[in-house]
């Protein structure tokens, strides 16, 4: 059994026979010249084709030339066929890695017709994705945080993995859609992973020298406390000499093992984690600390932005957690050194399957912002439910107020959450994987088409000759996948409110699980209706975070979108939506239109039994059995629990239990 026999994913040797069975010649030097070079000739060895370095004495089809002209820059290529050669030319050696994955995702049609010369490059330059992974396996949250695909693919039991194939092989997915940069453990540090920068730093330079191959560099999640706990020293105020001086002794020490660290990633005064509050200083003052160690290297560091009170009072009405990230943040714009990326989650509450886009990304024009989103389902069903995320994180990422998100971030980039573990198909469920593949297509094109990139990833994953029809796969996994993020939705929490999960795990639905805790996670439901008001006008102000008109939009009953009226306001039941329906109403029809839409997902998959791998159609059945079964769960909690509280019966008389 091959390696990707044994771990399904985008790119199994098929999707690369065009090129493999073509004459091809790779010319230029360096490491990514030498990984383009090793792929074609391992499809070549495969498919009959031939490779040859820097000479081209024998006729070719095919030339993947670095060539410096300086019109492309560092990760661009440009394409062209001519005279029946085609071309891939990139000024830098990452160029040429993209242009070559490119040309993979063309196939055939790449060695077709005549092509002009078209020129690629990304939109944002820095496109990272983030491990929660634990070295330990930690007691509560397990080996990966929020991991739905089984253990880490780093770390086993405490240690590095002795085998770290895997990552070599992950390392060429991540390129293969785009990423650059990854960070290897999860942003809350504990004692074991705090290490990973001092004495267990030989940990991450393996790691690195297994993704450097394919252009991806290290950064390393640390803990803002690390002075104290590595370093001995009674402070880690980040204003005092001994404590910059630790940082920066540390931080050589760092870049003499792993030369291309891109630099760290710190969760700070953020659910119990160490932070600059605790010296009376701001964020500000936390991150250049750090940031002004990492310089002379030029790595960056990336802090993030999801500061709350996460002890709360329930009964108090005044303090409003959508509102914390923009109260605490907005105030230090400017005051971050160059080097410091704002890391800010698409939402002001935490990666809900519905929230506004945070407020935070458009308020600070002096700071250099990531969007951070989250391909690991803590709350879109956990890899147990068909997601497909890409057309959120495409909302997200158009939504303009003035300049789009996308424009916003192009100083800082996109994060996204990895999904990924040592599950056989890296994600639990299979189609999971188009999340992550996604979101490195979106990093590099924000303003693609969800539809196309999902294209492109069936494309890849099931290239023709790996299933028995490749049209009618392709239908099903189109109507299995399209709609899954709002059929999701339309079954989960309503019209914006979030958080109706089980408290702790987040799987399946738990109306009131964190309706008296300390989270500030809330939605008033009570016998008259439901929502929080964050008017300006009755609630907690928080509409008066956005710019105009997103200000008016959703300060307006009228005007708000009926997804999110629940984020903004609190309404009766009986409130007309922009649809024509009552509230009450859309709770219910949505809830029932959500489960039937699951067993029709079902009964596509089902027709497709015959025509793709045995193992994947039985793992996605079993995955689908399950939704199935959550999607019920949730239907009958949500409508049961808001026709007890309304009184207010279904107009369409269907089963809601009482
Ligand atoms: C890594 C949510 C999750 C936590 C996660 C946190 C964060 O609260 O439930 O597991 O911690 O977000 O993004 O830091």
């Amino acid at each position: 059994m091959t390696d990707v026999d044994r771990h399904p994913a985008w790119l199994p040797p098929e999707a690369l026979r065009a090129v493999g069975s073509r004459r091809t010649v790779v010319r230029g030097a360096g490491t990514l010249v030498d990984t383009v070079a090793a792929e074609v000739a391992r499809a070549c060895a495969r498919y009959g084709g031939t490779v040859h370095r820097d000479d081209a004495a024998t006729p070719v089809d095919l030339v993947l030339a670095l060539a410096p002209s300086g019109d492309l820059g560092p990760e661009g290529y440009a394409l062209s066929r001519d005279d029946g050669v085609t071309v891939v030319r990139a000024d830098e050696p990452p160029g040429l890695l993209y242009g070559f994955f490119h040309l993979v995702r063309l196939g055939e049609s790449a060695f077709e017709s005549a092509r002009p010369v078209e020129r690629h490059a990304p939109a944002l330059h820095r496109r990272m994705v983030d491990h929660w992974d634990n070295v330990a396996v930690h007691p509560v949250m397990g080996q990966v945080e929020r991991g739905y695909a089984g253990g880490s693919i780093f770390w086993r039991d405490g240690a590095l993995r002795a085998d770290l194939d895997r990552v070599g092989e992950y390392a060429r997915l991540l390129a293969a859609c785009g990423f650059n940069a990854i960070s290897v453990n999860n942003v809350n540090v504990h004692l074991t992973e705090a290490h990973l920068l001092t004495d267990r730093l030989g940990d991450v330079a393996a790691i690195a020298e297994r993704l450097r191959p394919y252009g991806i560099r290290v950064h390393l999640s640390v803990s803002f406390a690390s002075p104290v706990i590595l370093g001995g020293l009674p402070t880690a105020d980040p204003l005092d000499g001994r404590v910059r001086a630790w940082w920066a002794a540390t931080t050589r020490r760092a870049y003499e093992a792993i030369p291309d660290l891109g630099g760290y990633v710190v969760k700070a005064d953020s659910e119990g984690q160490p932070g600059p509050f605790r010296y009376g200083r701001d964020h500000a003052d936390g991150a250049n600390v750090l940031a002004e160690a990492l310089a002379p290297f030029g790595g960056v560091v990336h802090w993030r932005a999801f500061v709350y009170n996460h002890r709360q009072d329930w009964r108090d009405r005044s303090t409003d957690r959508a509102r914390a990230a923009y109260d605490h943040f907005t105030p230090l714009d400017g005051r971050f050194a160059d080097n410091v990326i704002v890391q800010v989650k698409h939402g002001p509450i935490d990666f809900q399957v519905r929230e506004p886009v945070s407020p935070l990304i458009a308020a600070m024009p002096a700071t250099r912002i990531a969007l951070e989103i989250q391909a690991t389902q803590e709350y879109t069903g956990q890899q147990r439910h068909v997601c497909y995320l890409a057309p959120m994180w495409s909302e997200v990422l158009r939504f303009a107020a003035g300049p789009t998100v996308a424009e916003l971030v192009d100083g800082g980039g996109l994060v996204v959450v990895s999904n990924v573990g040592d599950d056989p198909f890296w994600t639990g469920h299979p189609l999971a994987q188009a999340n992550l593949y996604a979101a490195g297509r979106l990093a590099w094109s924000p303003d693609r088409d969800p539809m196309s990139i999902l294209d492109e990833w069936l494309d890849l994953t099931f290239p023709p000759g790996t299933t028995g029809d490749p049209d009618l796969v392709r239908r099903a996994l189109h109507a299995v996948m399209d709609d899954s993020w709002r059929t999701y939705e339309s079954y989960a929490a309503p019209l914006g409110i979030g958080f109706m999960v089980r408290p702790g795990h987040h799987y399946g639905p738990d109306v009131d699980g964190y309706e008296y805790t300390p989270w500030g996670t809330y939605h008033f439901a009570d016998r008259d209706g439901v929502g929080v008001d964050r008017t300006r006008a009755t609630g907690t102000g928080f509409t008066g975070q956005y710019p105009p008109p997103w200000r008016d939009v959703y300060e307006s009953l009228d005007r708000c979108p009926d997804e999110l009226l629940l984020f903004f306001h609190h309404v009766p039941y009986g409130h007309v939506l922009r649809s024509g329906s009552t509230v009450i109403q859309h709770i219910y029809d949505t809830h029932f239109a959500g489960v039937e839409r699951v067993a029709e997902m079902r009964r596509q998959w089902a027709a497709v039994a015959d025509l793709v791998d045995p193992r994947l159609h039985a793992r996605v059945t079993e995955r689908l059995d399950e939704q199935m079964r959550s999607a019920e769960e949730w239907r009958d909690q949500i409508n049961t629990y808001f026709s007890r509280k309304s009184g207010v019966a279904d107009a369409h008389h269907r089963a809601i239990h009482r």
